[in-house]
């Protein structure tokens, strides 16, 4: 037995595409209503996603998918309102048989615009980075 007691974050979830998550996955309270939300981005799909704690069920929102392949899901708070933002980034080919592997690099940030209903605002900090390349083979 392990010295870690196990406490439960959250109620039982599951992602909301096959693919899965390819990035970590963050624990926020984002509509600061003393239950634990979860932020997660499709690793190996379309999708940046925030499962709502609904008191012993979550609900899945999506928040983007207009790019695909989300990786190293990270919060910070970008504009300094003392609310942590979204910060995320696309992957360069996670796999080629990603659907929208081959589409344009980017990384964006998704501004937390309403403790109430959890809206999240797109904010691209780089879509296309001046001199940033794809590996080429
Ligand atoms: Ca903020």
């Amino acid at each position: 037995m392990s010295n870690f007691p196990k406490r439960r974050l959250v109620p039982s979830f599951s992602v909301a595409v096959a693919s899965g998550t390819g990035s970590p996955i963050y624990v926020y309270d984002v509509k600061q209503d003393g239950g634990n939300d979860l932020m997660y981005g499709a690793g190996h799909h379309y999708g940046v996603f925030w499962l709502e704690n609904r008191a012993g069920a979550c609900q899945d929102h999506l928040i983007d998918n207009s790019w695909s392949q989300g990786h190293a899901l990270t919060l910070a708070d970008m504009d300094k309102d003392g609310r942590l933002d979204i910060v995320i980034g696309k992957r360069d080919l996670a796999h080629d048989i990603d659907p929208g592997a081959y589409e344009p690099l980017g990384t964006y940030w998704y501004r937390s615009e309403d403790a109430s209903h959890g809206l999240w605002g797109p904010h691209p900090m780089a879509p296309q980075c001046p001199g940033s390349r794809r590996r080429t083979m």
